[in-house]
């Protein structure tokens, strides 16, 4: 628990930001309105110093952050190495018939007398002469749905139909970009649901019985997150891909993930939230679409236990998103929104997006900046990004075309 001091602290140093009231649709259609809220500051110390430097960011305001968020919200894995073991499945080197290689990789995790797997599936361009940088994206349903190859090996939780989610991977289009695509099913991390926790990673560490660990053990965030790193490992034993130019990419709940995992592990040179919404991307205290009861009772196996104190309490969260964002400075992070997405609440991830700027200019970096929201589908595209475009919840090739032109802009 947070000490009461501490707590005081960080209220007074808030920041008025918002006293509209705006009004706004949620999910089930109802219009509400977005309460008055301040923002807990981004540049000041927990004892209320101010934030100037580099150094100083990065020895003590983002250590505390990271610390706030690892104990009242996504909650701790034990940073234990455990044992790794990396093997090639399947490799299809450029025959002369196609510009792509595939490449299956099995990595196997063993700690604690507990093992689990990952299967890795990554498309590289095979006219590349040197390593390639890479887009980092788990998916949702299995490897074997992200495309109609039919050499795809099905991944271990899931028997679902080859190529069904293939309108969110344009590989072609990647390769043809000169990027590469890893991806991996996320429930070989932790099979998505509260009775699962025993098939998750988290029996390498600790006991999954939620009444004999402390309340900020991680859970299923935390352990898609630890299964990024652990990928990210492996990246960096492959030649084939340049590990300097990793950009991690998540949608919704692999948004949420991504983001905690790149604000842990600097080692992601560029770090894609999309429609991550609450939990995510967007500002918890604008309690607008999703809130954090929402989310912890839909959702009881994703944040640490502690976050439930703060359902129906947003506004007295010592924290809110867009430090999370900040922990992404000084690499280029991208957010983007959908206009039919407004559960997610578009306008609060691009307002936590903003305000993670001055993180950025702490590196004398021009990120998105005080600008008004963005009209939709005209991205912004500075240190950092932002776009709301047209349409539903969803990864589209509009999205992946702008997350190009940004990846470009520092990779090219
Ligand atoms: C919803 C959840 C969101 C988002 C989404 C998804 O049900 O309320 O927070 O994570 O799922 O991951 O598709």
């Amino acid at each position: 628990m947070i000490s009461r001091k501490f707590f005081q602290t960080v209220v007074s140093a808030s920041l008025v930001l918002c006293s509209l009231p705006a009004f706004a649709q949620t999910s089930n259609g109802n219009a509400t309105p977005v309460t008055d809220y301040s923002l807990p500051e981004l540049l000041i110390t927990n004892n209320g110093e101010s934030i100037r430097t580099q150094e100083d960011w990065e020895n003590l305001r983002r250590p505390e952050l990271l610390s706030l968020f690892a104990g009242q919200m996504y909650g701790r894995l034990p940073l234990i190495p455990v044992e790794a073991i990396y093997q090639v499945r399947e490799l299809t080197p450029n025959g002369g018939e196609t510009d792509i290689i595939r490449k299956q990789v099995e990595i196997t995790l063993s700690r604690n007398g507990e093992t689990r797997k990952s299967l890795l599936l990554m498309y590289l361009p095979a006219q590349a002469e040197k390593a390639v940088p890479v887009f980092l994206a788990p998916n949702f349903k299995g490897n074997q749905t992200i495309t109609t190859d039919s050499a795809v090996i099905y991944s271990q939780y899931s028997d679902q139909e080859r190529g069904i989610a293939q309108s969110r991977w344009p590989v072609q289009t990647l390769i043809n970009a000169g990027y590469g695509l890893v991806t991996f099913h996320y429930f070989d991390f932790y099979p998505d649901d509260p009775n699962r926790a025993t098939e998750s990673i988290l029996p390498l560490f600790t006991d999954t019985d939620y009444d004999k660990n402390p309340d900020d053990n991680g859970q299923a965030l935390s352990a898609w997150a630890w299964g990024m790193s652990q990928i990210m490992d492996y990246l960096q034993n492959d030649d084939q891909v340049n590990a300097d130019q990793v950009i991690l990419m998540g949608h919704s709940r692999l948004g949420k993930a991504a983001l905690w995992a790149g604000a842990q592990d600097v080692r992601f040179a560029m770090v894609i939230s999309n429609n991550s919404g609450c939990g995510g991307a967007a500002l918890s205290k604008r309690v607008y679409g999703e809130t954090v009861q929402q989310i912890n009772n839909t959702f009881p196996h994703w944040f640490c236990q502690n976050f439930a104190q703060y359902n129906n309490r947003e506004q007295e969260m010592p924290f809110d998103q867009h430090q999370l964002l900040a922990l992404i400075a000084p690499r280029p992070l991208y957010v983007a929104s959908a206009t039919e997405d407004q559960w997610a609440d578009p306008e609060g991830e691009f307002l936590a997006a903003r305000e993670a700027s001055k993180a950025y200019s702490v590196y004398g970096l021009e990120a998105i900046g005080n600008i008004e929201m963005p009209a939709v589908n005209e991205p912004v595209q500075k240190w950092t990004g932002y776009h709301i475009r047209s349409g539903k919840h969803d990864v589209t090739d509009y999205d992946w075309d702008n997350w190009i032109i940004f990846a470009n802009k520092w990779f090219k």
